[in-house]
């Protein structure tokens, strides 16, 4: 008996409705949740919809608002988190989570969880081929930062370390119930948080691929994920000192050709970020930029070397709710993604998702050595 969770904030009413109703129709699922914003101007509206759903397919489809359960700003993270402490609670054998702005989400997302937990996973992860220049948190961010604290685990080497589209089982959702740290973290470092938690309660991960990609809203300037940026950063550099992997195995399923308009898709606005990283730095701003390695040279070229060095001082020294902090990590942040966008991406598809994997597995590498006597 599977409970589908959407988390939800003012998202388009037809893709939720579409989304509500393919988790509804799916034999696995006996209900589906959609988690508002707190004050969610269109939960009205899902409501509505959902009431509809649940009369044809004869399964509670349930909208509510998100309670206010973590420390940090409120968002995505108490949405999971409510989702979490109440399926716990009910004691539902398998919870999935999906965004709700997802527009390729069908019942194989599912069916493909479904069949891994079948087979003994105790956590499910979608993993999904992404544009060159997307998930850039993902990639400059998240696996670097795992890298640098994890390295020689399976942490920096799960493909989606960000995505909110998984399956977790009973035991792994009472674990996460229980777990401060978690309930914690309120804003968008919740998606870190549940990666680091589940992958070091024990129990084997799986990484079901979807061939397609997660196809959803996407953004213009880097601006508009300045906040995720920051949050993300805060979460990975609070898992500094804590557990290990341990005993967990990671079985992933194979690529498959990645879809064409995927390769050509230009995932942010290249030129629009540039323009918002123009402004002089202010003097406290410049003081952090000059004490980072590299500090003083042109930030044009940050290449992967450069923020291989710099990363561990950004993780050390980052402080979210900091004005000149805040201000030189998103400076930092998008000359680098810049940088590869102008560097890496032309040379072709495949080259660029190469190339990034190769700065994971050298950052391990960099960790590694900082590690001996
Ligand atoms: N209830 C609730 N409350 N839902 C929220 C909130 C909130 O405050 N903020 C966002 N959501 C929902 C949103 O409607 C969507 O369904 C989902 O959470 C993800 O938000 P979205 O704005 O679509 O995020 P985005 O940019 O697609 O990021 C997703 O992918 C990132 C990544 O993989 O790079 C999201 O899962 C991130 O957590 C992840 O870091
Ligand atoms: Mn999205």
């Amino acid at each position: 008996m599977s409970l589908v969770v959407f988390p939800f904030k003012s998202e388009e009413l037809a893709v939720v409705a579409t989304n509500l109703a393919i988790a509804a129709r799916n034999d696995h699922v006996r209900e589906i949740w959609a988690v508002a914003a707190e004050d969610d101007v269109t939960m009205a509206q899902v409501a509505t919809v959902a009431s509809a759903i649940s009369a044809a397919e004869a399964k509670p489809v349930k909208v509510f608002p998100e309670e206010r359960l973590g420390t940090r700003r409120p968002g995505k993270g108490d949405a999971m988190n409510t989702a979490i402490a109440r399926s716990a609670e009910k004691g539902f054998e398998r919870t999935h989570f999906y965004d709700a702005d997802i527009t390729n989400f069908d019942s194989g997302w599912i069916d493909g969880a479904e069949s891994a937990a079948d087979r003994g996973y105790r956590v499910v992860r979608h993993r999904f081929p992404r544009a060159a220049t997307d998930a850039m948190i993902t990639w400059m961010v998240t696996r670097p930062g795992l890298a640098t604290i994890f390295p020689g685990t399976l942490l920096p080497r799960l493909g989606q370390p960000l995505g909110g589209e998984m399956l977790l089982t009973l035991e792994t959702i009472t674990a996460l119930a229980a777990d401060s740290f978690v309930r914690e973290r309120s804003d968008w470092g919740i998606d870190t948080v549940i990666t680091h938690a589940t992958a070091t309660l024990g129990g084997d991960i799986y990484e079901h691929y979807v061939p397609d990609g997660k196809r959803h809203a996407l953004y213009g300037s880097l601006t508009d994920i300045r906040q995720m940026l920051l949050e993300c950063l805060d979460a990975v550099a609070s898992l500094r000192g804590h557990r290990e992997p341990a005993g967990t195995a990671l079985a992933t399923e194979p690529e498959t050709p990645v879809p064409d308009d995927l390769k050509r898709t230009e995932a942010y606005d290249v030129d629009a970020t540039r323009g918002a990283i123009s402004d002089p730095p202010g003097p406290g701003e410049q003081a952090i930029l000059d004490s980072m390695p590299g500090g003083g040279e042109d930030l044009g070229t940050m290449d992967e070397e450069r923020w291989g060095l710099l990363l561990p001082r950004l993780l050390n020294g980052f402080t979210l709710g900091e004005e000149a902090w805040e201000k030189a990590a998103f400076r930092l942040w998008a000359n680098r993604v810049i940088h590869y966008t102008t560097h890496h991406v032309p040379q072709g598809y495949d080259h660029a998702m190469d190339y990034l994997e190769t700065t994971i597995r050298r950052y391990e590498a960099m960790a590694h050595q900082d590690d001996r006597p």
